[in-house]
């Protein structure tokens, strides 16, 4: 690639806690709302018993295997690693009055070994988890009285951490609170809409309070909100299919919309009257929501199209947006449509729209590694759809657009959000555990690894 990114570019990977560290009640930690989803977040809800299996109660053991892991990225040249803290370890109920120490602690060390490599880290407050309590005794976010709970929890890290950490994101996909309301929001599946959208109200409103936190207490840090970036195409030129798929890219830009401009988007008022949704939202709510957003993140996998032909039914699959395919594209083996320009096609719209710096914050190929006969991982494929991803972020700053930079999902194998497998594969490290739990935990440098350490090292100044 002959252009050159910008020295100040964040170059690593994100993880989330629940998808990573396992020791799911050690050190005082409550359970949170993905400790009772054993098959994944979109799946049933299974009340937690003695010795049931869960695999993400140890899922890749980075809670004492961390020094090793930072170390790896270190050695891949990371300059940024996204992780999350699980609310659980500091308030293991929510509602507590006073934080867990121990949990406290923990998240210390962590911040001190990237602090040891120069990598910056970019921490999301809540990445599809709660604490389970939250969700039992008050619906989640369907309770006003969550958004003080959190805003507890945000000024807690926010002064715990201040001097270590600088970049910030409030909710992990907080768009994804429409097709998935338990893992993240603590909502029953089967909610109205009413209560659907009331909750998301809650969480803007609280993810307005934590960026005002964060501005007052850390002046000199930076945070952002972070959407699951669902670029939908019309399927035809037809205006009724262009009309179509505008709505269904509003259902989402409408989250980014509150936290980057302070105000709900007028299109909604029509959406929520046509839902029959009456949002209870008071004078110190707008007040609140008017503390905006310093960047905008984003994951971004794949895109879908719309249509308005009820006829037109060939659907995405494997994935909650049940968004029509593309046939224009290739999909991954669970169906996820493969589309590096539309990640230029996003970046600049996303940049038109909102005017604040962007940063893509997930990004990556799921796939089943199969090790050849010398036990080594060749995934030219992951190689192939990171690069030409990558490329389509140099193309959209060429455009004009200011990005911040570039975190791949799963830098090391993880497991995975929605099927809760470890086959799911998404790393440059390769971790030994398979769907059921077995494996020596070894960690293992993929071809991917030294593409991606070369390719990080090719952007630095020689
Ligand atoms: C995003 C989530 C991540 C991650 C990723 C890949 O939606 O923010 O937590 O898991 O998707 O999804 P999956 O693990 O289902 O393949």
């Amino acid at each position: 690639m002959s252009f050159r990114f910008p020295e100040s570019f964040l170059w690593g990977g994100a993880i989330a806690a629940n998808q990573v560290e396992g020791s799911h009640l050690s050190d005082g930690k409550g359970l949170s709302t993905s400790d009772v989803c054993p098959n994944g977040a979109f799946n049933e809800i299974v009340e937690r018993q003695d010795g049931d299996f869960n695999i993400k109660d140890i899922a890749i053991d980075f809670y004492h295997r961390y020094p090793q892991d930072i170390a790896l990225f270190a050695e891949m040249g990371f300059s940024c690693l996204r992780l999350s803290i699980a609310w659980s370890r500091i308030f293991p109920n929510g509602d507590d009055e006073q934080p867990n120490q121990a949990g406290l602690a923990y998240y210390d060390k962590i911040f001190d070994e990237l602090a040891k490599y120069n990598i910056t880290p970019l921490v999301t407050l809540s990445h599809y988890e709660m604490p389970y309590h939250l969700a039992k005794n008050y619906q989640g976010w369907a309770s006003r009285e969550v958004i003080g709970f959190f805003e507890r929890y945000a000024k807690t890290v926010f002064s715990r951490y201040g001097k270590k950490v600088k970049h910030w994101l409030t909710f992990n996909e907080i768009n994804v609170t429409l097709h998935e309301p338990f893992t993240g929001s603590g909502l029953p599946r089967d909610c109205s809409e009413q209560t659907r959208y009331q909750a998301i109200h809650h969480q803007l409103v609280a993810s307005a309070k934590a960026v005002k936190a964060c501005h007052e207490l850390i002046p000199d840090a930076q945070i952002g909100n972070m959407m699951l970036g669902a670029l939908i195409y019309p399927f035809t030129c037809n205006p009724d299919d262009v009309q179509k798929a505008q709505a269904q890219n509003h259902d989402w830009l409408f989250f980014g919309d509150v936290q980057a401009r302070g105000y709900y988007p007028s299109y909604m008022r029509r959406k929520f009257a046509e839902l029959g949704v009456n949002l209870d939202i008071s004078a110190d709510d707008r007040e609140a929501l008017k503390e905006t957003v310093d960047f905008i993140s984003f994951s971004y996998y794949m895109t879908g199209c719309a249509s308005a032909d009820p006829n037109q039914q060939q659907q995405a699959q494997g994935n909650m947006l049940r968004m029509i395919v593309n046939p224009y594209l290739e999909s991954s083996e669970w169906g996820w449509q493969i589309d590096p320009k539309g990640l230029r096609i996003l970046l600049n719209m996303l940049w038109d729209r909102y005017q604040k710096p962007l940063f893509v914050v997930e990004n990556g190929l799921g796939a089943k590694d199969v090790p050849n006969e010398k036990g080594e991982i060749e995934d030219d494929y992951r190689i192939d759809y990171l690069s030409a991803h990558i490329h389509q972020i140099g193309e959209a700053i060429q455009d004009g657009v200011d990005v911040m930079g570039y975190t791949s999902w799963g830098p090391i194998d993880l497991v995975s959000a929605s099927t809760a497998q470890m086959s799911k594969r998404y790393g440059f490290i390769y971790v030994d555990r398979d769907d059921d739990g077995n494996g020596t935990l070894e960690r293992k440098r993929k071809k991917s690894f030294y593409w991606y350490q070369n390719f990080i090292k090719s952007q630095k100044k020689d």
